[in-house]
């Protein structure tokens, strides 16, 4: 397939790039973390989102190749931030899954000189489906250099509230398909009960895809919530202004 000849030649040619979206600490206001959102630049297509791009580097065996320069790239950026943020970096499963992802996470903070508490990886559930005992080592053993390890799209795929206290995770960020008809009651009890659960079980609690002020109010409102995330804030932004974001919100 084109797409996969043409996913090589990207890589070495620098044509991927990181966006960054914000996490708000709601009681502050603040920014504390910003995730990357890896981004193609196609010299044909034009922009080339994630969703075509990760499925496909994972088919190929590009997926540590290409995990491994995001996550380089975004501890590299994130040292050059004018705030001490976090920076947010996704791990797809297989990427997650791979032998010596302590060793690469441990690389990549070592050539960027980033402190290990200022990165949190974040993972989705199917990471958490398989090879249980490796999972929970690795889990394991990136909390123990000092990462933090958050649950990405709670809620979604095969979710089981068993995860939140099998494995060790420090964050669960809770899907934005929580918010749906959130005016009516149901939904609202549905986020307000998952969040209750995870910051009980000692989880911050972040949810995304915040887009109006209404919404904000309401998962405000019982304190519960540690972030947000969404459109609200911010969209995802170009790194060049990360800068700025964080300026505005310090
Ligand atoms: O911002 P956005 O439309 O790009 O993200 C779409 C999806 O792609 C999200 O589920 C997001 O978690 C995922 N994604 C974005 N960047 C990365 C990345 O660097 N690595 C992985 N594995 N997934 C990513
Ligand atoms: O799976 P993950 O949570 O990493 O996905 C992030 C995706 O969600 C990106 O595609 C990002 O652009 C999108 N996103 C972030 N904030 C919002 C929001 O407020 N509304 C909607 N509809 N999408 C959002
Ligand atoms: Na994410
Ligand atoms: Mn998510």
């Amino acid at each position: 397939r084109i797409l996969e000849l043409d996913l090589r030649k990207a890589l070495a040619n620098e044509e991927f790039e990181l966006y960054y979206q914000p996490l708000v600490n709601l009681k502050t206001g603040r920014i504390t973390t910003c995730e990357a959102l890896l981004r193609w630049n196609h010299p044909v297509r034009g922009t080339v989102s994630p969703v075509d791009i990760i499925p496909v580097a994972e088919e190929m065996g590009l997926i540590v190749d290409l995990g491994r320069w995001i996550l380089r790239k975004a501890c590299m950026e994130c040292m050059m931030w004018p705030k001490q943020v976090s920076v947010a970096v996704n791990f797809s499963s297989q990427q997650f899954h791979q032998r010596d992802i302590l060793n690469e996470v441990r690389y990549a903070l070592e050539v960027s000189g980033l402190p290990a508490s200022r990165l949190e990886i974040e993972i989705t559930e199917s990471s958490l489906l398989r090879n249980t005992q490796f999972t929970h080592d690795a889990l394991a053993q990136l909390h123990g250099e000092g990462v933090r390890i958050a649950l990405d799209d709670f809620g979604t795929g095969y979710s089981s509230l068993s995860y939140l206290h099998t494995f060790p995770l420090q964050k669960v960020k809770i899907d934005r398909s929580f918010l749906e008809g959130i005016d009516s009651d149901r939904p609202l009890t549905l986020l307000r009960g998952v969040a209750r659960l995870s910051a009980d079980l000692g989880m911050s609690v972040v949810v995304e895809g915040i887009e109006t002020n209404e919404q904000l109010e309401l998962i405000s409102a019982d304190g519960t919530v540690t972030e947000a995330q969404g459109y609200l804030f911010s969209r995802p932004v170009p790194a060049a202004r990360v800068r700025k974001l964080l300026t505005a919100s310090h």
